[in-house]
C-alpha cells in the first residue's frame, strides 16, 4: 500500500561535528515533521568529498550521524534513514541534472564561493556542483517539503528550477519542491561572532556547542560567548548576540520568546548565561545517553531497511527519467 502522506527530504553532512545550530535547524523539526509527513533522512556521504576528507574518519562519521539522527528523537519506524552511497541513483541523477544545469547559476552559489575561499582555480569540482547533487537527492523522492537552515536556501531554489526546466523540456517527471525553513532557528549564530552563522567548519570551536560536547565544555563556552553593549536580556536588531543566545534559549526550553523575554526582565547577562548553560546541559545529557542505544548491528540494519526502501522510491525516478531523455 502506498502511503497518502506527503514526502519530505532532508540531510546532514558526515563532516565535523554536529553543533547545536544543526539541531535547532533542521534536526528538532525534522522530528516533529515526521509524524505528519512520509521523511526520507539521509546521511550525504557523497557531498562530504566535496571537500578533503579522511578516508576511515568519514566512515565513522557516517555511522556516528545515524546514531545522532536517532538520537534527536528520528525514528526508524516512522522515517527512513539511509546512507547516500548506498542509492547509487543519487550520482546517475547527479550527472543527467548537470546536463540541464548552467554554469551561470552555479558560480552563483554563495557556499561554493564561500567555501571555495574565492580561489576559482583551485575549488574542487565536485564543490561547484555539489548544489547539483542536492536537486538530484530531493528530486528522486519526488519531495513536497525540505526542512533546511537558512544557509541552504539558494540551493533549494536551484533545485526548483531545475526541476521546472527538466519538466518543461521532457515532459512532467519532478515535483517541484518548497522549502521548510523555520521561522526561528533557521540560522543560529556563532557564539564568538553574532554575524556568522554557527558552522562545523568554524576554525573556532568556542562559536559551537556540539552535542557531543560535555557540560564543563558548554558552560564554559557560553560563559565567553560575545554579547553586545546594553545590559538588557531582549529581542534587538542593534544586538544580534544577545538575540541569539535568547532564540537558543526559546527553542531548548519551548518558553515562547515573550516568556523568555520576560522570564529574564530585570537580569543581567550573568544569570542569563547560567540558566542559558543549565537548560542546554539538560538538554544534552540525555541526547548523548541516547546515542548509543543501538548495537553496530541494529544499527545497520537500519540503514540497510532505509536503503532498500529509498532505492525502490529513487530506481522509479531515475527509470522515469532515463526514458524521457532517451537513454533507456
Ligand atoms: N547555524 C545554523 N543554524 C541553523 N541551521 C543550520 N544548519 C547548518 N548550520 C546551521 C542546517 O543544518 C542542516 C545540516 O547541515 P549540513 O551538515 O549539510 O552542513 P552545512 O549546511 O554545510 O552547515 P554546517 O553544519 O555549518 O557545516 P559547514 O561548516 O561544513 O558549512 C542543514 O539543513 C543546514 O541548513
Amino acid at each position: 500500500m502506498t502511503s497518502q502522506k506527503e514526502r519530505i527530504f532532508s540531510g546532514a553532512q558526515p563532516t565535523g561535528q554536529l553543533h547545536i545550530g544543526n539541531y535547532l535547524g533542521a534536526l528538532k523539526n525534522w522530528v516533529a515533521l515526521q509524524d505528519e509527513y512520509e521523511a526520507f533522512y539521509c546521511i550525504v556521504n557523497l557531498h562530504a568529498i566535496t571537500l578533503p576528507q579522511d578516508p576511515k574518519t568519514l566512515r565513522e562519521k557516517t555511522l556516528d550521524l545515524a546514531r545522532i539522527y536517532l538520537a534527536a528523537g528520528v525514528d526508524p519506524e516512522k522515517s527512513t534513514i539511509f546512507i547516500q552511497s548506498d542509492v547509487p541513483e543519487h550520482a546517475e541523477l547527479t550527472w543527467v541534472l548537470s546536463c540541464v544545469s548552467r554554469m551561470g547559476e552555479l558560480e552563483r552559489m554563495t557556499q561554493f564561493k564561500d567555501k571555495g575561499k574565492g580561489n576559482r582555480e583551485r575549488a574542487g569540482v565536485g564543490l561547484f556542483t555539489y548544489p547539483v547533487l542536492m536537486a538530484a537527492d530531493i528530486l528522486l523522492y519526488q519531495t513536497e517539503l525540505v526542512p533546511i537552515g537558512k544557509d541552504q536556501k539558494q540551493h533549494l531554489e536551484l533545485t526548483r528550477d531545475l526541476a521546472e526546466r527538466f519538466n518543461r523540456d521532457f515532459g512532467e517527471t519532478f515535483k517541484v519542491p518548497e522549502p521548510f525553513i523555520p521561522p526561528v532557528g533557521a540560522s543560529i549564530k556563532s557564539l564568538q561572532d553574532p554575524e556568522k552563522k554557527m558552522s562545523k567548519s568554524d576554525e573556532n570551536v568556542n562559536g559551537s556547542i556540539f552535542l557531543l560536547d560535555g557540560a564543563d565544555t558548554v558552560t564554559k563556552k557560553i560563559k565567553r560567548a560575545v554579547t553586545d553593549s546594553g545590559t538588557t536580556i531582549e529581542f534587538d536588531d542593534s544586538r544580534p548576540a544577545i538575540g541569539n543566545l535568547l532564540t537558543m534559549y526559546h527553542l531548548l526550553t519551548g518558553k515562547t520568546i515573550d516568556e523568555s523575554v520576560e522570564h529574564f526582565r530585570g537580569k543581567g547577562y550573568g544569570a542569563f548565561k547560567t540558566e542559558l548553560a543549565e537548560v542546554t546541559i539538560e538538554f544534552l545529557k540525555p541526547f548523548q545517553e541516547r546515542v548509543n542505544q543501538y548495537d553496530d548491528a541494529t544499527l545497520s540494519g537500519i540503514l540497510s531497511t532505509g536503503a532498500k526502501k529509498a532505492r525502490s522510491i529513487a530506481a522509479q525516478t531515475l527509470g522515469d527519467v532515463y526514458k524521457k531523455t532517451g537513454i533507456r
